[in-house]
């Protein structure tokens, strides 16, 4: 989660590869000079002594000409939204350069500067720096903006001196969010966990285990409760009855001296614990809206300002539905079936065009610009940099976004997403 990501760019040929086992001190990435050698984006996790952990990623050349080139591209500019630092390879000898053609470079930098990354450049010098290369840093790094290291990549040695460059140069504090706002530990975190029949067996998910050991960590007791959500929702009286006896009795407990604080909850229940929680004295939030907030760097606030774009939505407005994974769909599907379910029911069947998208990056990246709004999910098996990739992809396209854990409070009612979102001083 707390990774550095440590993106590799530049030309064909430029030594991006040979910088990458360079780093990983092993022949991770295949060097050849055979242009095209790096066909995809090569991605590599460990820990460097010196920097922590990282994540690198080696690249295809930005300059391959063709269709095929053109995919390349635009994978390896992907990374690039998805580094925190960029290291930009120049082949000093490539004689492209004397015939002033800085073309693959400028749009490196520009990319690089718009999203905001640490630049730094390294000069490959194969050996003997050639005489251009000062005119050739002015053309690429006019005024010295970004760091410069010139080394020969392919000796094993210049590792240390590498690592001292990028250390010293990177002014990435690592800046942390903290999962949740502050806790008391005297008093009690309830987690609702109702394990539905998609919940894999053997383990809690990703956000229930963060949370939990986050809060015993600091010495804030928690108390894990699966709400059996058939009985909950049932049409029987009684059911409904005895399931929120259980839960009463367990509050009532908990919250003896008033000291039950928070009460964390799957928010696909969150239409029964709307219900059951009304004028409770502790607050109430969602796995979902906890998580959001954490993977996008404190920015829970733009999410709940996508519920303006839902509130207006008109006939014919087209919202996309973003995953960031392909996992496997069953049942009762959040993406798939719910909340298309639920646009039909508040907008008319059909109202609304509903596309969806998964995967990793946005890969058509052009088409964003079509949708009113797009309804991202939960984001659990990405990590901070994928989002913060996603939601820059978004503001630069104009598109309005909120995320599952925002939206299925909101559809409990205004108040029932206020109450989630009160934890983080928020309000609509
Ligand atoms: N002599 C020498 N050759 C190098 C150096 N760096 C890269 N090369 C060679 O240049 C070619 C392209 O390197 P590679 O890392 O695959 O480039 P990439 O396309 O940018 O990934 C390979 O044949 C490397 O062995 C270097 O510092 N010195
Ligand atoms: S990344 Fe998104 S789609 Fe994938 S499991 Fe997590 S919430 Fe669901
Ligand atoms: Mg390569």
């Amino acid at each position: 989660m707390k990774r550095i990501n440590i993106g590799i760019f530049g030309r064909v040929n430029s030594g991006k590869s040979t910088l990458m086992n360079l780093l990983t001190q092993h022949e991770t990435s295949i060097v050849d000079n055979t242009p095209g050698t790096t066909a995809d984006v090569k991605t590599t996790v460990m820990e460097i002594h010196e920097l922590g952990p990282v994540k690198i990623f080696d690249t295809a050349g930005i300059d391959e000409i063709g269709v095929l080139g053109e995919k390349k591209k635009i994978k390896s500019f992907n990374a690039l939204k998805r580094s925190d630092i960029v290291l930009l390879v120049l082949n000093s000898n490539n004689e492209d350069y004397l015939n002033g053609n800085f073309s693959t470079e400028a749009e490196i930098v520009e990319l690089a500067k718009k999203r905001g990354k640490e630049l730094f450049i390294i000069v490959n010098s194969f050996k003997d720096s050639p005489s251009h290369l000062t005119d050739l840093l002015n053309k690429v790094n006019p005024n010295d903006l970004f760091p410069v290291l010139e080394l020969e990549l392919i000796e094993k040695i210049n590792y240390k001196q590498l690592i001292d460059f990028i250390k010293s140069n990177s002014k990435l504090q690592q800046i942390k969010t903290p999962l949740l706002p502050t806790m008391d530990p005297n008093k009690i975190v309830f987690l609702n966990i109702p394990i539905d029949e998609e919940s894999p067996e053997g383990r809690f998910l990703r956000p229930q285990m963060m949370i939990e050991e986050y809060l015993v960590r600091r010495y804030v007791p928690t108390f894990a409760y699966r709400m059996n959500l058939g009985k909950a929702r049932s049409i029987k009286s009684e059911e409904v009855a005895e399931e929120k006896k259980r839960f009463d009795e367990f509050i009532a407990h908990l919250n003896k001296d008033n000291k039950l604080q928070l009460l964390i909850t799957d928010s696909q229940a969150m239409d029964i614990v709307s219900k059951w929680t009304e004028g409770s004295n502790f607050m109430v939030t969602t796995f979902s809206i906890v998580m959001i907030n954490f993977l996008s760097r404190g920015n829970l606030e733009m999410f709940v300002n996508g519920i303006k774009a839902f509130q207006e939505l008109k006939p014919g407005d087209k919202v996309l539905i973003a995953e960031g994974c392909n996992h496997d769909r069953k049942g009762e599907d959040i993406g798939t079936v719910q909340i298309p379910r639920k646009m039909d029911e508040l907008f008319g069947k059909g109202t609304i065009q509903v596309d969806h998208y998964f995967g990793r990056v946005f890969a058509e990246y052009d088409k964003l610009k079509e949708y009113k709004l797009v309804i991202h999910c939960g984001g659990c098996m990405l990590d901070q940099q994928a989002i913060a990739a996603r939601i820059e992809d978004l503001i630069e396209s104009g598109v309005s976004f909120t995320n599952y854990g925002v939206l299925l409070s909101y559809f409990e009612g205004k108040d029932a997403l206020n109450k989630v979102i009160e934890p983080y001083g928020l309000k609509i």
